[in-house]
């Protein structure tokens, strides 16, 4: 504190008065970190991270994974859009999980990441997250970090209250944002939104041993926007919670038209109730066409189906399903409490933050006090539902996730801060800066039943000042905080990559215990398979070439191919014979089109090549795989279209001798 000496009384004065806003302006960020945050981020060399977080990238539509504390990014996971980097989409084997029905779609937006759940813990066995854009849920396999199975979702428009678990993982709920024309006749004039639009939540069903997905029911909900949802659990499990805007049911100029009224709506849904009406008959066949896109890792290869029907359970006949609950100026985040009793609604323009508790909202329906209709859907009073409001927050509430000491973590998005409040009171005990413009937070486990707690991940919109600049765009970033002690502490910054909408994070041993270090080649049932070098061959049929080839270190097998012709389409299919752990072999050849291939041990990958001219053409294994790898390389010759090469491969001593073409 030295340098204080020599400032004036004015000087301190004006410090003191500064100090008394920093509510509204993030301070200095040296003034908030403590002497040990660099310990506590310090991960030596060789020791693992605690925690895993997988952060959404937005519009790079992937999902990254990050060590916890020390930030490091482990992995970047290929999920809606293409990836040269492993061929991801560009495969053969791959290409099919991008198809929907608008035709193959190699790119989306992705905000939320959840965590599968077993008695509403995350239990590391899948990932999932939403396409907002062209409306998909994707599910990523934890023992592989891959994606294995992209399920489009029809009736749906920016697929954005989605997807969320339900305690058990007994459905993935995916709420769409934009309300649509849904039904026999969409060409409908935007205006007649009140009429012809409606919103639509899909219950997809997970299989709970191959995780495989399925839309069980769609609600058919007001026309509306819905932004975000939690399941219910413990207290509230077979209900879900919708954030709802947008109730003015505006079509144009949302940004006024949109915050009109008063208050918006949490739409509380009750889907064990809808189950039972599903039981009964009563939902209605809808014809609609969505791609389901499945990996199978047995054959290494996706396969596409095109569903042609859903059912669909219509919330205006059937009226116990549904009811809102209103909820002040356009509400973002609709988060659960651990035990399930407290559902947080967090209204972006709104002064407070109003907690609902599930007890008074299920008397309150059943002795129906409610406050008329909206669209047929039965409202509760506001105050019949309240638990009770937390005051002076802070300015623009997003989302809100729990610690395991009886703590909710806030996000501020305007006053750009955490706001720490004690669930049962809703009093403000705790705030922090963070830098800039914080969007979701995480805290790890955060929507358990029982929160593991530690940290919490800011992410953040804007990074300004706080990294070397890398031109009109800079990096995205996250914030670590230690939420172990009564104070908030940052301790570290982090760049991501793509937009970190949402993230969630478990403890490593959840993850690491389900780990797969290798595909068994002898369980490999992929169609172009060589499981040995005895098997590689090449195989002409008619302009189709199949190259069966193997890699091993430190060579491909065949190594030298002849005969390939000018106007061919050669598809070679590289078999990694590796069965150790952390052994890809990658191939690539000159001039191809879009893509390498990244191939695991025990795997099998295709990448398509169609020759532009003639000539000898280099092949060669991409990833430094040992001391050889530089020697990993081939040729492959391209004669004109009427040669008499006939085709021949091979390698070391079955390589082909001098063929010279006819004239
Ligand atoms: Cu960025 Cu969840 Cu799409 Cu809030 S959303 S910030
Ligand atoms: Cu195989 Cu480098």
């Amino acid at each position: 504190m030295k340098p204080f000496i020599k400032h004036s009384k004015l000087m301190l004065a004006v410090a003191v008065a500064a100090a008394a806003f920093t509510g509204c302006k993030p301070k200095k960020a040296e003034t908030v970190i403590s002497g040990d945050a660099a310990q506590k981020v310090y991960v030596a060399p060789g020791k693992l991270d605690e925690v895993y977080l997988f952060a959404s990238g937005g519009f790079s539509g992937q999902v990254a994974a990050y060590g916890i504390p020390s930030g490091r990014l482990l992995k970047v996971i290929p999920v809606f859009s293409q990836n040269p980097e492993n061929g991801w989409g560009y495969t053969e084997e791959t290409k099919a999980m991008l198809n929907t029905s608008h035709g193959f779609i190699p790119w989306d937006d992705a905000h939320h990441p959840q965590l599968s759940k077993t008695d509403g813990m995350d239990d590391g066995r899948w990932l999932f997250i939403n396409g907002n854009n062209t409306p998909r849920i994707a599910r990523i396999n934890l023992a592989t970090f891959k994606t294995e199975e992209i399920l489009e979702v029809p009736n749906s428009g920016g697929n954005h209250s989605s997807p969320y678990c339900t305690e058990n993982t007994e459905y993935v709920v995916a709420g769409t944002r934009f309300s649509v024309p849904i039904g026999n006749n969409t060409d409908v004039p935007i205006t007649s939104y009140k009429e012809n639009f409606r919103g639509a939540l899909s219950f997809i069903n997970v299989d709970q041993k191959e995780g495989n997905m399925n839309i069980a029911f769609q609600l058919l909900v007001p026309g509306v926007d819905y932004d975000l949802a939690r399941s219910g659990k413990g207290a509230s499990h077979g209900w879900m919670f919708f954030s709802c805007y947008n109730s003015e049911q505006a079509h144009t100029l949302l940004e006024v038209n949109a915050s009109q009224r008063d208050k918006d709506f949490i739409m509380a849904v009750n889907w064990k109730k809808a189950e039972e009406y599903v039981k009964q008959g009563k939902g209605k066949k809808m014809p609609a066409t969505y791609y389901h896109n499945k990996y199978d890792e047995k054959t290494h290869s996706a396969k596409s189906t095109v569903e042609k029907e859903v059912l669909t359970l219509d919330t205006r006949e059937l009226k116990d399903i549904v009811y809102f609950i209103p909820c002040p100026k356009s509400p973002h985040g609709a988060d659960v409490s651990p035990d399930g009793e407290n559902i947080v609604a967090s209204g972006k323009l709104a002064a407070v933050i109003p907690v609902f508790s599930f007890k008074k909202l299920t008397d309150a329906i059943a002795k129906k006090t409610f406050d008329g209709e909206f669209d047929n859907v039965s409202v509760v009073k506001y105050e019949a539902a309240l638990a009770g409001e937390v005051q002076k927050p802070g300015l623009g509430p997003l989302h809100t996730e729990f610690d395991d000491k009886g703590y909710a973590y806030t996000s501020m998005f305007v006053s750009s801060e955490i706001v720490k409040w004690k669930v049962d009171t809703r009093e403000v005990v705790d705030r922090v800066p963070t830098y800039y413009s914080i969007g979701h937070l995480c805290v790890v486990g955060g929507d358990n039943k029982k929160p593991y707690g530690k940290y919490v991940i800011a992410l953040n919109k804007i990074t300004k000042d706080r990294y070397l600049p890398t031109g009109p765009e800079l990096t995205q970033s996250a914030q670590l905080f230690d939420i172990s002690g009564e104070k908030m502490n940052l301790l570290l910054d982090f760049p991501t990559i793509g937009e970190p909408h949402y993230a969630q994070a478990c403890p490593a041993d959840v993850i690491m215990k389900n780990q797969k270090k290798i595909f068994e080649l002898s369980k490999n049932e992929h169609p172009y398979a060589a499981k040995n070098e005895q098997e590689t061959k090449v195989v002409r049929n008619g302009k189709r070439v199949d190259v069966w080839m193997t890699a091993i270190r430190s060579h491909l097998a065949p190594d030298n191919i002849e005969g390939i012709k000018q106007g061919d389409e050669v598809y070679f299919h590289v078999t990694n014979l590796e069965q150790d752990w952390d052994v890809p072999h990658g191939f690539a050849i000159k001039g191809a089109e879009n893509t390498e291939l990244l191939i695991m041990p025990g795997e099998t990958q295709t990448i398509k090549w169609t020759p532009k001219s003639t000539g000898v053409f280099p092949f060669y294994c991409t990833d430094f795989c040992s001391a050889l790898h530089q020697e990993m390389q081939g040729y492959a010759r391209v004669s004109p279209a009427n040669s008499t090469v006939a085709l021949k491969y091979g390698v070391g001593d079955t390589a082909p001798k001098d063929q010279v073409a006819q004239k």
